[in-house]
């Protein structure tokens, strides 16, 4: 009974203790004497003010320390494949979809460098090196459109997508990856031929179908496929009299120039400008206005509209 009892009062102190994640451990000899914590309240105690905290210390001091109301770490390791480690963290300042925040924590003998880019949405964010190269990619959503279409946070269109944080901090797209990992649902439905049919899931679970259609477009114009994405709307404008295709694209094209993956989606689509894209290669597309792709895509629509 008395062993009983003193069981029951250690698992009530720890039930009531902070949950502590060591992340980088100061004796790992590719941390240089960093060490990062994670503090996480307890679902029944811990801080009062229930928020976690990170904690980064050198040699015992601490260089950095902050907390907020969601912090998880996201990948400890070599991230980029350049013999260093690197602490990558997904922080969550509150509110239903916004905002998250990824934060990269580079570890070098010199010190620690810490960078951070932000997403709406970033639920279920998740790193693994997906083809074996090294270099560790990051799947998580891109969400910025859940403002642009007047829908509710739930069904509103989003995308996931697979990057890599290079070693200047920028985050880069990988879609020969997203093709072949991040297809979204109805992606054979909406890309198929013939005409544009709602299936029995969508009825039975009053899903909008112009919200699943905006995710499959986005998927094709993250990879490359603008005109897929186009006939695609054409195909689907012939089923739905009020989805307007011109309206769509010009909504999607705002958007998605306010994605950090926009550069990307240029080069990718081939939507830069002669003298950028002729040479090839990352970072050197200077894309182009917005209103000269909607131009561009309206005139793949209008040649669909009369070609089907
Ligand atoms: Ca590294
Ligand atoms: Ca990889």
């Amino acid at each position: 009974m008395k062993t009983l009892f003193f069981v029951l009062i250690a698992s009530l102190s720890l039930c009531a203790a902070p949950r502590t994640l060591t992340l980088l451990d100061g004796n790992d000899p590719k941390s240089y004497g960093t060490t990062v914590r994670l503090y996480q309240p307890t679902p029944y105690g811990g801080f009062g003010d229930e928020q976690h905290r990170l904690r980064i210390t050198r040699n015992g001091k601490v260089v950095k320390e902050w907390k907020d109301f969601s912090i998880k770490p996201l990948y400890t390791g070599d991230l980029d494949n350049d013999g260093y480690t690197e602490v990558a963290i997904l922080e969550h300042s509150g509110g239903m979809l916004c905002c998250f925040e990824i934060y990269i924590i580079r570890i070098r003998p010199e010190g620690i460098r810490i960078s951070w880019f932000q997403f709406f949405n970033a639920v279920g964010a998740r790193a693994k090196d997906l083809d074996g190269d090294g270099r560790v990619e990051i799947v998580s959503l891109d969400d910025i459109y859940y403002n642009d279409f007047g829908m509710s946070p739930g069904d509103s269109p989003d995308i996931e997508v697979v990057f890599n944080i290079e070693k200047d901090d920028t985050p880069h797209l990988r879609p020969a990856l997203m093709k072949r990992y991040t297809k979204p649902h109805y992606y054979d439905h909406f890309t198929s031929d013939g005409p544009f049919f709602l299936t029995d899931k969508m009825k039975n679970y009053e899903v909008s179908a112009s919200t699943e259609l905006i995710e499959t477009v986005l998927f094709l114009m993250y990879t490359g496929e603008a005109a897929k994405a186009i006939k695609a709307m054409v195909r689907y404008a012939r089923f739905d009299k009020d989805f307007d295709v011109n309206e769509t694209l010009q909504r999607l094209i705002e958007s998605m120039s306010h994605s950090i993956f926009w550069p990307d989606i240029c080069a990718v689509n081939g939507w830069c400008k002669a003298s950028a894209s002729s040479m090839k290669g990352r970072g050197v597309c200077e894309p182009l206005e917005g209103k000269a792709i909607i131009r561009t895509l309206r005139f793949a629509k209008e040649v669909l509209m009369e070609n089907p």
